[in-house]
């Protein structure tokens, strides 16, 4: 398959200011019928070309007038001769057996759509590019009792009886949009209204549409949208612009949600949650999504992208945005641990592997092989550096600036840094490098005290990534303060400092006392700091630092330190890591969810990033007995912490109390770490006890790592309890196939034979193989069965989802990382994939890229 490179780009021939649709709506086959109004674009005389899939052409016709179809390299094209034409085509699409949930798809006896990236060319005739914006006029009409509710873009404008049973609705969206926003959905479905009043006094009518038995789960869903819909007013000045707003629950979906004008489709994973089901962490996943699919209507649709190598102009922006609302709603220095969590387990192998790309590509095979965390996390992460060098007032008036003048164009990254930059005044033509430059950037430091002044030593580097072998300076700004080692204080105070060079000093005047460097505080670049340290400086930072990000960070480190050390075959010094994280654990100052996270050692998936080459056996080995060492040393703490956590209010989503129940997670895991009896005791008295699902799964997770007759019986009890409820049934699967241990493959391989798995659902392929291959020293077992397993399922998915089979593909690519043994399997494993025939261009982009 042919790759398609950004410079390239080329305007559209012919533009559709509007479109109108009508669909006769049936999962065996239903007809639509488009009327295109099209337009030239410039002085050419080229044909209009349209893009199609899997459509059976019934007829076409311009200006009235039937027309003898062309093709060409699979487009349509028609040849037309004046300045604008009206365009009319009829295509019937079969529903039922779209199992690439892109298009339209049946989901549940729904029938529903996904339209980004290149969903709509399935589904009509069309120039399917996002720099063709359209007026959409929609009927629908559909058996009255299988699809009672009739839902698409914009407003409903009218509905009425049809023939034989059917009812018909319109709707119309007064907004041009892109076609991957179009969406429609028919249905029998159950809502959950509500309103909400705009600043400017506008009422707008809430719903959230999900299928009768869950509607009692949509409260959560419908608070998180209203509160974004406040924030987004608040911090961005953004007023919600339709007069409805309606999220409707799938349970086959490829992703978390789609931001569809005014109906944003969502997988029911981020819509449901209640305290039976879901755990804390699902209540802030539907929170965040809710958020994210929301604030996309300034940042994704009025504002959208000229062309998919912009994409995280409007994921990288939107993701910032859902960001500094969950910090807003909750602790910051909580979710920022968290996000850099993500960014570091998902983002930064990305970037030091063979699918490093920048977070504007040059080029793709398939698109949807670039929704990565790269665009998405990288992306959120620039966008805050943005902020963070602008400084929040000019920040804002760089944004007001993009949304006003950007306002329904499809536009280029590079117009939203233009935006900040005349908004501001401030020079970002350096800064424009973290949109074309992949990889990592490592950080060293060094501080130097000298007569009175401290002087910080600062060197940069970027390593080379596919096809880009030299790399350019970033400017990367780093948050900086300096603590007095006796005092405690800050003897610095914070300051950004600007590094720009691939050397650079920056003197603190006037610090007499021996001062801790405390840098890239609340993480304010995405890098790789290495500090060169004095002996005690970590261990000092890990109590003392002002600031809880980088206190975190120095607990961190300095268990990395001693990890890494373990790891290269050198001898663990437990002694450090335990004091930091006895105080932490025994602090009046720290909050639970706080403690929590800085217990957690840095992941099996980090230090194998640190690594040229690794065991994953040893990684593990090592982790663990330190995990023992910490579990041991600080039993009567951890016991004590342990216990006072169970005061958390079962009913409350407050801070302290999700903190406290994430702390008894953590607690549990270094009792079991130690004495694994002691925790199979606990664990099966808190699964019996639990009074909400993080409890219950966290009991379940420990109970399944140590094994025994506990723990199947906890997972008979959890399966009988949950059966009819898939979202809960993909956490059975999940936390069998998360157990770090050599046997997993074999109850893997079960599983996938179980009745209740299916390749068809997203959710369930991703609980079951998403689990297994994110959890390293299972999926790395040394006789390759890990390997071929997954091979195996990709291979199997892709002819059914091949969007979904190639999100398996990057844990086999992460090759160059372990040790030659494994390494050669995962390769065979990979050149197995790529010999297979009929193999989708979606896998074989991944597949080809990784072996490399
Ligand atoms: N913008 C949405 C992307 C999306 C998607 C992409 C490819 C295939 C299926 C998909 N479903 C949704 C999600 C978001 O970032 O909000
Ligand atoms: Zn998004």
């Amino acid at each position: 398959p042919a790759a398609i490179h950004r410079a390239d780009y080329r305007p559209p021939d012919w533009l559709v200011p509007a479109i109108a649709l009508e669909f006769d709506l049936d999962p065996a086959r239903t007809v639509v019928r488009a009327r295109l109004e099209v337009a030239r674009n410039g002085e050419h005389d080229r044909a209009l070309r349209l893009d199609g899939e899997e459509l059976e052409l019934l007829s076409l016709a311009v200006d009235g007038q039937a027309v003898d179809p062309q093709f060409e390299d699979g487009q349509l094209v028609v040849p037309l001769t004046g300045a604008s034409a009206v365009v009319e085509t009829e295509v019937a699409i079969r529903p039922q057996v779209n199992t690439k949930l892109m298009g339209l798809y049946a989901s549940g006896g729904l029938l529903c759509t996904q339209c980004e990236s290149q969903g709509f060319r399935r589904i009509t005739w069309f120039p399917d590019r996002p720099d063709v914006l359209s007026r959409y006029r929609v009927r629908m009409s559909a058996d009255r009792q299988r699809f009672p509710v009739l839902l698409s873009n914009g407003n409903p404008v009218d509905g009425g009886e049809g023939p034989d049973g059917t009812h018909w609705a319109q709707w119309e969206d007064p907004f041009p949009k892109p076609c991957y926003l179009f969406a429609l959905v028919a249905g029998e479905l159950s809502v959950n209204r509500d309103s909400f009043t705009t600043a400017s006094g506008r009422e707008v009518e809430l719903g959230i549409w999900v299928r009768e038995d869950d509607l009692a789960k949509t409260g959560h869903a419908m608070r998180a949208l209203k509160d974004s819909m406040a924030w987004d007013e608040r911090t961005y000045g953004r007023e919600y612009d339709l007069d409805r707003f309606n999220i409707v629950a799938v349970s086959d979906f490829n992703f978390g949600a789609m931001e569809n004008k005014g109906l944003n489709i969502f997988n029911t994973r981020y819509v449901l949650a209640d305290r039976e089901t879901a755990s804390d962490a699902d209540f802030d996943a539907v929170a965040a999504v809710v958020a994210h699919e929301y604030f996309h209507n300034w940042s994704g649709n009025r504002v959208t992208c000229r062309d998919w190598f912009q994409l995280s102009l409007k994921e990288g922006l939107t993701v910032f945005r859902d960001q500094s609302f969950s910090e807003d709603m909750g602790s910051q220095a909580v979710e920022r641990i968290d996000q850099v969590r993500t960014l570091r387990a998902a983002q930064f192998p990305e970037d030091a592997g063979p699918l490093a790309h920048p977070i504007r590509p040059d080029s793709y095979i398939e698109i949807t092989n670039f929704y990565t965390a790269t665009v998405y996390n990288k992306g959120a992460e620039v966008i805050r550096m943005l902020r963070t060098i602008l400084g929040p007032d000019d920040y804002r008036r760089g944004t007001d600036l993009y949304f006003e003048r950007y306002d329904g164009q499809a536009v280029t990254c590079e117009d939203f840094v233009q935006a900040l930059e005349d908004a501001s005044g401030h020079d970002l033509t350096q800064f424009r490098r973290w949109y074309s430059q992949a990889g990592t950037p490592t950080i060293r430091a060094r501080l130097v005290q000298e007569d009175g002044a401290a002087v910080l030593h600062l060197t940069q580097s970027t390593p080379p990534t596919p096809g880009q072998a030299d790399k350019l300076p970033m400017v990367v700004p780093l948050r900086t303060a300096l603590i007095g080692r006796e005092s405690g204080r800050e003897v610095a105070g914070e300051q950004v400092v600007l590094l720009t060079e691939a050397e650079q000093t920056v003197r603190f005047e006037g610090v007499t006392e021996p001062a801790l460097l405390s840098i890239n505080r609340d993480f304010s670049a995405p890098v790789i700091m290495q500090v060169e340290r004095a002996a005690g400086e970590l261990e000092a930072l890990a109590i003392s630092d002002t600031d809880s990000f980088a206190r975190y960070e120095a607990i961190q480190e300095l268990a990395l330190r001693e990890l890494l050390k373990g790891i290269g075959g050198g001898e663990v010094q437990a002694d450090p890591v335990i004091a930091a994280l006895r105080s932490t654990l025994l602090s009046n100052a720290l909050d639970p969810a706080f403690k929590a996270d800085a217990l957690i050692l840095p992941s099996e998936t980090m230090l194998a990033e640190r690594l040229d080459q690794s065991d994953p056996s040893v990684v593990h080995r090592v982790r663990d007995d330190l995990r023992a060492a910490i579990g041991t040393a600080l039993r009567s703490e951890l016991e004590d912490a342990y216990a006072a956590s169970s005061r958390a209010d079962p009913e409350s989503l407050t801070g302290e109390d999700k903190g406290l129940r994430r702390l008894r997670a953590a607690t549990l895991g270094y009792l079991a770490a130690a004495d694994p009896e002691r925790a199979r005791a606990l664990a099966a008295a808190q699964f019996d006890a639990a009074r909400t699902m993080t409890e219950r799964q966290s009991a379940l997770g420990m109970l399944a790592m140590v094994g025994g007759s506990e723990a199947e019986a906890a997972l008979g009890a959890f399966y009988e309890r949950f059966k009819g409820d898939p979202l809960v049934i993909d956490k059975w699967f999940g936390v069998q196939a998360s157990v770090a241990a050599e046997d997993t493959i074999e109850r893997v391989e079960a599983l996938a034979a179980h009745p209740d798995f299916t390749l068809a659902n997203p959710n369930r392929l991703r609980a079951l193989a998403g689990s297994f291959a994110a959890t390293p020293f299972a999926f790395h077992r040394a006789d390759g069965r890990g390997y071929e397993w997954l091979a195996d399922v990709i291979l199997k998915a892709d002819a059914i989802n091949p969007q979904t089979a190639a999100r398996f593909v990057p844990p086999l690519g992460r090759w160059r990382k372990v040790e030659p043994g494994r390494a050669a399997l995962m390769r065979s494993a990979l050149e197995r994939i790529l010999a297979a025939p009929g193999l989708s261009k979606d896998v074989f982009e991944q597949a080809s890229k990784s072996l490399g």
